[in-house]
């Protein structure tokens, strides 16, 4: 085991040491009054760079691996932009935490030094607290159930509350169903999981549950996984299968159990000054381009999950089906626990009557 996660983490380091110094933040303001990214960009090879003819570059960060589905969407927001606005706009992707961390990001991109991020709900709720209602276990039992929350009354008004931060909330896109990862054993049952250590988001929604169901949850930003798994600070890990699978977590995690705890969402956000700064035409391109997006990020996310699936089976993971209402019932104990852990009970009825 050590040996495969010290061989992941050298990649991993590699990578972030091709991290350029100084990527091109916001640079001079334009003729469109919009602001102008220097051309380079900066960045490390995993870097996707949109045109370079564009005279509105707008970067765009994630944790997220350069092949995973948060990118892929944003390459097809990319695409979709440069269309819509007919070259004169364009994002830069900056995947693999290069702008930081996903809390740092969404403060970044609130004090209007970074245009854009996509981000899981993890720390949202350190911000704005409506949006813990989200991480709840078992809340949806299927991503279609989820879309329509997210994209009705419920989804809308948790976006707009994204105001208060200066960030626009664009859109609700997937990160997906969250599955557990460990190298020590098969998880079957919640009774397996007992005092292992399980390294979650910052995010106190998911450490009460995986607290309730007997693990010691340990919080940390992505970055830090491959470093908490090399030194045993962690036993395991949860996220959905495009993240286990793109981030290559399955090379030092033997055992994935398919348990969906929770359904995650991530968030396209853009700095409100930013996206105040565009003309009536750059915003039609920009939202239009943003729900297009939107739509073929969560088909490639469904549609991903099942290829990943096999292509970790055949590497020799042991995918293990579980049964849910077991874990379900065992994870229940969470939702007596909504006024301390600060969650808006109208809220949590309304996403039950929404459903
Ligand atoms: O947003 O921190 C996490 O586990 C997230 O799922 C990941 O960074 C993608």
């Amino acid at each position: 085991m050590k040996k495969r996660v010290i061989a992941v983490l050298l990649a991993a380091t590699l990578a972030g040491t091709l991290t350029a110094c100084g990527s091109g933040g916001a640079g001079a303001s334009n003729d469109t009054g919009t602001t102008e990214t220097t051309k380079t960009g900066g960045g490390s090879e995993d870097t996707m760079l949109g045109s370079e003819s564009a005279a509105v570059h707008l970067k765009a960060g994630t944790t997220t691996a350069p092949d995973g589905h948060y990118v892929k969407g944003l390459q097809e927001m990319q695409k979709l932009l440069e269309e819509y606005s007919s070259g004169e706009m364009t994002i830069d992707i900056y995947p693999n935490s290069q702008l930081g961390n996903e809390r740092d990001m969404m403060e970044n991109v609130g004090m209007g030094v970074q245009e854009m991020c996509l981000i899981s709900t993890g720390p949202i709720p350190n911000f704005v607290p409506d949006f813990a209602v989200l991480d709840l276990p078992y809340l949806f039992e299927d991503a279609q159930q989820a879309y329509k929350v997210l994209d009705g009354e419920v989804g809308t008004s948790l976006l707009r509350k994204l105001d208060g931060q200066g960030i626009k909330g664009v859109g609700f896109w997937e990160n997906g169903f969250r599955e557990v990862t460990n190298d020590k054993k098969e998880i079957v049952t919640p009774e397996d999981l007992k005092g292992m250590k399980i390294r979650t988001m910052e995010n106190n929604v998911h450490m009460a549950t995986y607290k309730e169901l007997g693990a010691t949850a340990t919080p940390m930003a992505w970055s830090e996984i491959f470093t908490a798994l090399q030194q045993g600070t962690v036993d395991g890990q949860e996220n959905p299968i495009a993240i286990i699978e793109s981030a290559k977590v399955y090379e030092v995690q033997k055992y994935v159990s398919m348990i969906d705890l929770f359904y995650s969402p991530c968030v396209l956000m853009i700095a409100q000054s930013t996206y105040d700064s565009f003309t009536d035409a750059q915003k039609e391109a920009f939202d239009k381009a943003a729900e297009e997006a939107k739509t073929y990020q969560r088909e490639y996310s469904a549609s991903y999950t099942d290829e990943a699936v096999r292509k970790m089976k055949d590497a020799g993971v042991t995918v293990t089906d579980v049964d849910k209402a077991q874990w379900k019932e065992a994870a229940a104990g969470v939702y007596d626990e909504l006024d301390s852990l600060g969650l808006n009970k109208e809220l949590v009825e309304k996403i039950q009557a929404s459903k």
